[in-house]
């Protein structure tokens, strides 16, 4: 429950952004899943008639008996451990991991009670001249981290190879208080992101909102983007982007 009065939320959904504040998540079973309920926090449904986000983000929490064997059809998934262990075919993977589970990849992911587990899917996109990419799994800790175009205040961490084969990125970005996105962003690629930690103020299209832990966002492509870190801790956000595809193929459906 939020400590909002009643009749107010922090979330925002407009055309091509919107803010998820944890006040408003309603939990519901999971497609895809069996004994898992969760909250969708992106999805292609929230702006069908427009330009419609073309991925998914969701929470899973964790409960007895919650698992899943495989994504849709042509789908792939980048499952990041927010909270807790979760178990891949029998490999502990523990609060920090990631596993990217390419199409058709078939499995057994556990989500048992006291973890959280966030899901990025997206419809994997063949391209000529490359292999669709194997299974991988990590730790944010051994994820190579990178001042953020030279400033060590704003550190981004790729959780996935930069390579051609790959249609999403998935990158841990870390800012110190008071460090900023060093421009207002606008670009092709879309994104989803969570707050892991800390606090904020997100320039999204001409709103500004106050974001911290918790908090999801869906940005649009061409949705202008900024960020301030605020506060006295540092703060950080996970976040999905689809990259090296051709937008003249990858945009049309
Ligand atoms: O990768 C990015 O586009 C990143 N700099 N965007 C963001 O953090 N909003
Ligand atoms: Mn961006």
């Amino acid at each position: 429950m939020s400590n909002l009065p009643f009749g107010h939320t922090r979330t925002a959904v407009t055309t091509n952004h919107a803010l998820i504040a944890p006040d408003g998540h309603v939990v519901s079973p999971l497609t895809g899943w069996e004994g898992a309920e969760g909250v969708v926090l992106i999805s292609p449904v929230m702006n069908a008639d427009r330009s419609a986000p073309r991925f998914t983000q969701y929470l899973v929490h964790g409960s007895y008996g919650a698992m899943t064997q495989d994504a849709a059809d042509g789908v792939e998934r980048l499952a990041y451990v927010l909270e807790g262990e979760v178990q891949l075919d029998g490999q502990e993977l523990t609060t920090d991991s990631f596993a990217f589970l390419p199409p058709g990849d078939q499995y057994q992911l556990q989500v048992p009670d006291g973890a959280t587990l966030l899901v990025f899917e997206k419809r994997y996109e063949p391209r000529a001249g490359t292999e669709t990419p194997q299974r991988i799994t990590g730790h944010l800790n051994d994820a190579p981290g990178e001042p953020f175009l030279g400033d060590p205040d704003a550190v981004l961490a790729t959780l996935l190879p930069v390579e051609p084969a790959f249609d999403m990125a998935v990158n841990v970005f870390q800012f110190n208080p008071g460090a900023t996105l060093p421009f207002v962003e606008t670009h092709v690629m879309e994104h989803g992101l969570y707050m892991r930690s800390g606090q904020g103020v997100y320039r999204l299209g001409d709103y500004w909102y106050p974001v911290r832990e918790g908090d999801s966002i869906w940005m649009a492509s061409y949705c202008p983007q900024w960020f301030v870190a605020m506060g006295k801790q540092d703060a950080s956000y996970i976040y999905y982007k689809d990259i090296h595809r051709d937008p003249l193929s990858t945009h049309s459906s």
